[in-house]
């Protein structure tokens, strides 16, 4: 792993001006607001002393801007638990805390005026992996937002390694989570209605998204998906409530035996592994709408999150972590990645199962994603 040292001395020394993460790759810019919604009525679970359930979340918005900026990938605090956090998780050589610290995502200037975030779209709730935080997911959730759809990424507290609220304090994971049969995903699946919830709340909106004035948002087209743990919450949540209308699970195992009620809604699956997920075969029959099973060649459980994008765009390779990224160009998973999820989110909006790419009318798009199970449409 020598190269990957002296890539990682190399970068340091050249990134002290820091770098910026992908433009989102739609047909809209987009804007970011981050913010925390409080379910008063929820205390947490695997906190140490009573405290309601507070989510903090990215809200991405597809928009016409006259300008972009830049702003942290994530904030200090965050970057300097990562660094350490993956080296040791993924036994790697490199610390990348620089990596974290320096990467800027660009966003629309929310300078009045300057911005007009579309009205009406869709709505996509998104779930993290297992002890992940949000944030990186980032990049990703700009891409899909840029195709027309509002992103919403969310914090589960007490699952997320770290997150980092507006007024400074900190919230750490908490391994017990893991005692649970279920794990964390019944709460992830109630902060999804809670949040469904809350959108049609106009004081709520009001606080979460300040430059857009005392208004709800429909919640007619509401949809989640989400990475690991946060794809299996996102069946969950689509099961327990009818206004989540789709969901997908990228690469989420589906762990304990979390009871699964009967699913009507459209549920997508993407998997790295060249078999279909033993665990999904079991729920398959509890899946009574359209389904299908999708698989990326040449990527890992870690190829869906923004570090390979990262990378890339400090100006490293991903060859030396292939092992823990996979070999795909990340630019081309971020699109296989939006196509396939927005067609398939777009379908249930419609009515209509999946436009072309997900009936296989276009062949020779991705010829690194391969069916390996389709029903019902
Ligand atoms: C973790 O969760 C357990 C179970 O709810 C709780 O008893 C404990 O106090 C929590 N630990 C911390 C550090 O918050
Ligand atoms: C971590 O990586 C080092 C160097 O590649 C290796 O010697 C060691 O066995 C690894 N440790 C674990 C726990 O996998
Ligand atoms: C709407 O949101 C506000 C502010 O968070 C809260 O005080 C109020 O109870 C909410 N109303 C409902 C019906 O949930
Ligand atoms: C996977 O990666 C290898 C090596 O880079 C490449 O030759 C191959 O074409 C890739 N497979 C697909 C399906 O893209
Ligand atoms: C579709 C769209 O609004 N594109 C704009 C995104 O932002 C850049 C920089 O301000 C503009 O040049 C694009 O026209």
């Amino acid at each position: 792993m020598q190269s990957v040292r002296s890539i990682l001395v190399l970068f340091l020394a050249t990134a002290t001006a820091g770098f910026l993460a992908p433009d989102p790759t739609g047909k809209y810019n987009v804007t970011l607001t981050t913010g925390t919604l409080v379910d008063y009525s929820r205390n947490d679970a695997y906190a140490a002393l009573p405290t309601p359930r507070a989510l903090m979340l990215s809200v991405f918005q597809p928009a016409t801007c006259a300008s972009i900026v830049s702003v942290p990938y994530m904030p200090d605090k965050t970057a300097e638990y990562q660094g350490p956090f993956i080296q040791q998780s993924f036994n790697i050589s490199a610390d990348l805390t620089p990596l974290f610290l320096e990467a800027r995502l660009p966003v629309c200037s929310d300078h009045p005026g300057s911005c007009s975030p579309l009205e009406n779209r869709p709505i996509l709730l998104f779930s993290p992996g297992y002890s992940t935080p949000r944030l990186y997911y980032s990049v990703i959730a700009s891409a899909i937002a840029s195709e027309g759809f509002v992103v919403i990424t969310i914090d589960h507290p007490e699952d997320a390694n770290i997150i980092v609220y507006p007024d400074g304090h900190v919230v750490y994971n908490n391994a017990s989570i893991l005692d649970s049969p279920t794990w964390n995903d019944w709460d992830r699946a109630a902060d999804a209605s809670f949040i469904v919830d809350q959108l049609s709340n106009a004081t709520a909106m009001a606080a979460l998204l300040p430059g857009r004035g005392r208004r709800a948002f429909a919640t007619d087209r509401v949809a989640m998906l989400g990475h690991s743990a946060g794809g299996v919450a996102a069946i969950l949540a689509a099961s327990q409530d009818r206004r989540i209308r789709a969901a997908a699970n990228w690469d989420g195992t589906i762990i304990g035996s979390p009871a699964l009620p009967q699913i009507s809604q459209p549920v997508l699956f993407f998997t790295h592994d060249p078999t279909t997920d033993a665990s999904w075969l079991a729920a398959w029959p509890q899946l009574t709408g359209p389904k299908i099973v999708l698989r990326v060649a040449n990527t890992t459980h870690q190829s869906f999150s923004d570090v390979p994008s990262l990378i890339v765009a400090a100006g490293l390779s991903t060859a030396p972590f292939a092992d823990v990224v996979g070999a795909i160009v990340p630019a081309r998973m971020v699109r296989l990645l939006t196509a396939y999820t927005t067609a398939w989110m777009d379908g249930a909006f419609k009515g209509r199962e999946a436009g072309p790419l997900l009936q296989g009318k276009e062949p020779g798009r991705f010829p690194e994603v391969s069916v390996l199970t389709k029903e019902n449409f």
